[in-house]
C-alpha cells in the first residue's frame, strides 16, 4: 500500500493513532477499490495542529513573495501532473476526465493567482488627523486554519481555500471528504514535492469525528468549510461559541431564467452543461429552469431531444458526458427526490430511474431527469437535490420569473438568457444570489473572481478573487507618531 494512503503530519506520511481505516471505491466501477485510508482521531488532529502551530512561526515571517515562489512551483507541478491527477480524480469521484482536467486547471489558476497576490496583500495608508503622524493598516495572517471540503471538486475547492491561506502566511490542517481522500493525498504530495516547508499543510483523513475535532480545537483559529447547509450551521454554532471565524460555502438551488427573446440554441448548450455537468453534483448546478411561456413548449422539446443524447459511463473511458453519482447514499437521495417530484404532481418528461444495462450496472448511475409543470412550492423546486434532476417552471413574465428565482432559502448562482440589454442589467440587481451569469449557465466560476452565496448558502464571506484575502488575514492598524511629543487624538485637535 502506498504511503499516500496515510495522513501527512509534520512532513511525514504516518498512520493514524488508532490504525483504523475506511474504504474508498470507484463510484462507476464498484470492484475498483482505490484504497484504505485512515479513519483518524482527535489525537491525530492534535498532532497536526501542533505541527502547524510550530510551522506558523517561520512561515508567517517569510517574505510573502517567497511564499509566492513556492505557490508557483506548486502550480508548475500541478500542470505537469494534470492528466494523471485527473485520471485518479475521475476514478475516485466519477466526473468525466475532461471535467477533472478542468478541476486541476482551476487549481493551477488559483496557484498562480495566489502567488501573484503575495506581491500585493495591500493595506492602506491614510492621512492622520494630527500633524507629524502616519496612519496605515497592514495585513497579518490569522494563524492555523482548518480546511474541510467536499468531494465534487476534490482538487479545485481545497486549493481555493489553501492557496490564499498559505499565501497570506497561515498554516493549514486539511480534511478532505471521505469520498475523495485519494485526490486529497495526491494534492498534498504535490505540495511536498514543490518544497512546501514542513508543517505548513497537514493532511488528516477521516469523517465527522475528525471534522468536529478540527472545528472545536482551541488552537485552530479559523475554519473554512464547503458542504451541506446542515453541517455548516453546526460548524458556525461551535465557531461562534469559541469566537472563531468561519467561512461557509453551502447549498444552492440555482435558477436559470429563459425569456422569450433568448437564443434557444445557446440555452440548450447551457442547460446540458449547467444541469447535467458533474452529474448535477455542483453547488452551482442549474437545478431550476424558469421558462417564459412564449418559448416554454418549444424549449422543452428541444431540451428533451438534446438531453437524450447524453452518454453515461465511467469517465475515464471515451465519449462519456455524464458520470455516476458519488455513492449509495447520494443515489438514494436523488431517487428519493424523483419519487417526491412524482408525488407532488410534477410531470416526468424524461429519465426518472437508475440507469442500468451493461457496464452501468457496476456503478451508481441515474438517468438525466427532467420534470416539467413544477410550481414554486414543490420540494423539487426548493430543496437541493445534488444530482441530474432538473425542475422546469413555466412563467408569464420577467417579474414572475425573478420572484420565483428568489423564492428559495439559497442564493449561490443564477443565470438569465435574454438579448435585451436593459433586462439583463435589471436582472443583475434583482436576482438574489452571489453570482449571476448573463447568457451563460450557472456554473463556471473563475479562480480570480469572488465566489460565494447569499441567504442559507453562505455566511457573508467569499472564496476566490481578492476578497478571500479578507478572510485569511487580520487587519492591524498602525499609528506612527514622529512629532516627538504626546499628541492626544480627539483632544489636541479640537
Ligand atoms: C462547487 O460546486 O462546490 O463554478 C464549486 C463552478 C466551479 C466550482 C463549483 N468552478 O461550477
Amino acid at each position: 500500500m502506498s504511503a499516500l494512503t496515510l495522513n501527512f503530519i509534520n512532513g511525514e506520511w504516518i498512520k493514524s493513532s488508532n490504525r483504523k481505516t475506511f474504504t474508498d471505491t470507484n463510484p462507476a466501477v464498484h470492484s475498483d477499490v482505490i484504497g484504505e485510508f485512515p479513519a483518524s482521531t482527535p489525537e491525530d488532529v492534535d498532532s497536526a495542529v501542533a505541527a502547524a502551530r510550530v510551522a506558523f512561526r517561520s512561515w508567517s515571517r517569510m517574505p510573502a513573495p517567497e511564499r509566492g515562489n513556492i505557490l508557483k512551483r506548486i502550480g508548475d507541478i500541478l500542470t505537469e501532473r494534470k492528466d494523471e491527477l485527473a485520471f485518479e480524480m475521475t476514478r475516485e469521484m466519477g466526473k468525466p476526465h475532461f471535467e477533472t482536467r478542468g478541476d486541476v486547471q482551476e487549481a493551477i489558476d488559483t496557484a498562480y493567482y495566489a502567488a501573484s497576490e503575495t506581491r500585493r496583500l495591500f493595506g492602506h495608508t491614510v492621512p492622520s488627523e494630527l500633524p507629524n503622524k502616519f496612519n496605515m493598516s497592514i495585513r497579518r495572517p490569522v494563524g492555523v486554519i482548518g480546511v474541510i471540503t467536499a468531494w465534487n471538486f476534490p482538487v479545485a475547492v481545497p486549493t481555493w481555500k489553501m492557496f490564499p491561506a498559505i499565501a497570506a502566511g497561515n498554516t493549514v490542517i486539511f480534511k478532505p471528504s471521505e469520498d475523495a481522500p485519494h485526490s486529497g493525498a495526491l494534492l498534498v504530495k504535490v505540495f511536498e514535492d514543490a518544497g512546501l516547508p514542513t508543517g505548513v499543510v497537514n493532511l488528516v483523513q477521516g469523517g465527522g469525528e475528525v471534522g468536529s475535532a478540527l472545528v472545536s480545537h482551541p488552537d485552530i483559529d479559523a475554519v473554512t468549510f464547503t458542504g451541506s447547509t446542515d453541517t455548516g450551521g453546526k460548524i458556525a454554532e461551535t465557531c461562534g461559541a469559541m469566537h472563531k471565524r468561519c467561512s461557509l460555502e453551502m447549498g444552492g438551488k440555482n435558477p436559470m431564467i429563459v425569456l422569450d427573446d433568448a437564443n434557444l440554441d445557446l440555452v440548450i448548450d447551457g442547460i446540458l452543461w449547467g444541469a447535467f455537468g458533474t452529474t448535477g453534483q455542483r453547488c452551482t448546478a442549474t437545478s431550476r429552469l424558469i421558462i417564459q411561456s412564449g418559448v416554454h413548449d418549444k424549449l422543452l422539446e428541444m431540451l428533451k431531444s438534446a438531453a437524450s443524447g447524453l452518454r453515461l459511463g465511467y469517465g475515464n473511458e471515451k465519449d462519456v458526458d455524464v458520470g455516476p453519482v458519488i455513492n449509495q447514499k447520494g443515489m438514494d437521495k436523488v431517487l428519493g427526490y424523483i419519487e417526491i417530484g412524482k408525488k407532488e404532481g410534477a410531470v416526468l418528461e424524461m429519465g426518472g430511474a437508475r440507469a442500468t444495462g451493461g457496464k452501468l450496472d457496476n456503478g451508481f448511475f441515474i438517468e438525466p431527469t427532467i420534470f416539467s409543470g413544477v410550481t414554486r412550492h414543490m420540494r423539487i423546486a426548493r430543496e437541493e437535490i445534488f444530482g441530474p434532476v432538473l425542475s422546469v417552471i413555466k412563467v408569464d413574465s420577467y417579474d414572475e420569473a425573478v420572484s420565483i428565482a428568489n423564492d428559495v432559502p439559497y442564493g449561490l448562482s443564477s443565470s438569465i438568457y435574454t438579448n435585451d440589454i436593459s433586462t439583463a442589467f435589471k436582472a443583475m440587481h434583482d436576482i438574489e444570489a452571489g453570482i449571476t451569469y448573463i447568457n451563460g449557465p450557472t456554473i463556471g466560476a473563475e479562480a480570480h473572481m469572488p465566489f460565494g452565496g447569499v441567504k442559507k448558502t453562505g455566511n457573508g464571506h467569499r472564496e476566490g478573487g481578492w476578497e478571500v484575502f479578507d478572510f485569511y488575514t487580520e487587519t492591524k492598524t498602525v499609528y506612527v507618531d514622529y512629532s516627538g511629543k504626546l499628541q492626544k487624538a480627539q483632544i489636541d485637535n479640537t
